[in-house]
């Protein structure tokens, strides 16, 4: 009797201790976390908050672009009633919706050149380091699903990169998409990717993914279309949002991918703009920096801004503030859905 007294015991243990933690029971931890209160108030009295990330701030647009764009995403899902809430990593404390002042700290990558590109594995180590960050997709999807964020608004979703099956690199934000019940709203995976890889891993992890358009083809970041199909679609906010609640109805505690479609009008540009990408990536293969870990992703962007003569750059602002159009959209409808 004891023996297995003691065996529940220690299994209800280790079952709470791999269970997920509330916010409020991180905070009763004394877990380093401040969440804005403009947040904190919408998510008490159920006004609809959008997350967005701060990777695209600090290793995904140059200097000063990258603080403007930021602060226009928020504008861009005001616009649609919800809240912002962007996350970031300052001084070692995690921030659900930034100040100002954090902002134009996690920007300015001049001043500040030690903010990490975190990813699931580096939260602990920055905060016990006091580090700043921007968080990934990976990460800013762990802090929505703590603070009970349902949609997160973004650009690219990192994916199976070319070579992937020999190389391993393949972006933890995949796999987070399996832990984490938030609905990513997203342009696709950029086209450095091997987009047909990472669409077979997503059916692997049996994350939902589902184009925002009237037809199946699945999104390319720069382009609208990649040539690859997705099981599902809707250009309808309300059809997305019942696609998110059926899921979390049944408990199934996993996220979903909503891919957006860069607007029309650039998709002229989206093919020129993938040569430069094929050049990028032969290039970062011929000189090492296709095995250089984290780096790789901005390295390429960078390349990429700089061979389109940052035409790039202005697609991919286009695309953020779409995206951050549509998530706010999804939102606002996934909340009078679930309240
Ligand atoms: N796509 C962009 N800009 C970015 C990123 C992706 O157009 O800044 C960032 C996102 O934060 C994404 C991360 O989560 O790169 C993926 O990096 P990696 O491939 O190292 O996992
Ligand atoms: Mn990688």
């Amino acid at each position: 009797m004891y023996g297995l007294a003691r065996r529940v015991i220690v299994r209800a243990h280790s079952v709470r201790f791999a269970s997920r933690l509330s916010l409020s029971e991180s905070l009763a931890r004394d877990a380093p976390i401040d969440v804005h209160p403009e947040v904190q108030d919408a998510l008490t009295t159920g006004v609809p908050v959008v997350a967005l990330e701060t990777a695209l701030t600090t290793h995904g647009l140059p200097p000063p672009i990258n603080l403007q764009v930021t602060k226009d995403l928020e504008t861009v899902v005001r616009s649609t009633g919800c809240i912002p809430a962007t996350i970031g990593i300052v001084a070692g404390r995690v921030k659900i919706g930034l100040e100002n002042s954090d902002l134009e700290r996690l920007a300015d990558v001049a001043r500040n050149p030690r903010s990490v590109k975190i990813s699931r594995r580096d939260i602990a180590p920055a905060l016990a380091s006091k580090a700043d960050g921007g968080t990934t997709i990976c990460a800013t999807l762990i802090f929505a699903a703590l603070a009970n964020i349902k949609v997160f608004a973004t650009g690219g979703l990192g994916g199976v990169h070319r070579g992937g099956e020999n190389s391993m690199d393949v972006s933890a934000d995949l796999h987070e998409l399996t832990r984490c019940p938030v609905g990513l709203v997203s342009a696709g995976v950029k086209s450095i990717l091997d987009i047909g890889r990472t669409l077979e891993y997503l059916e692997t992890l049996g994350v939902p993914v589902i184009s925002y358009s009237r037809t199946k083809d699945f999104p390319a970041f720069f382009s609208p279309r990649s040539g690859f199909q997705t099981p599902w679609n809707t250009d309808d906010p309300v059809t997305a949002a019942r696609m998110l609640h059926s899921q979390w109805q049944l408990g199934l505690d996993n996220g979903a991918l909503i891919a957006v479609p860069i607007p029309e009008e650039y998709a002229e540009k989206g093919e020129i703009i993938q040569q430069a990408v094929n050049q990028a990536v032969l290039e970062s293969e011929q000189n090492g920096m296709s095995k250089r870990g984290k780096d790789v992703t901005p390295w390429l962007l960078s390349r990429v801004a700089e061979l389109t003569k940052r035409d790039s750059i202005d697609s991919n602002i286009a695309l953020l503030k779409h995206t951050a159009l549509i998530g706010g959209k999804i939102a606002a409808q996934y909340q009078s859905l679930a309240s």
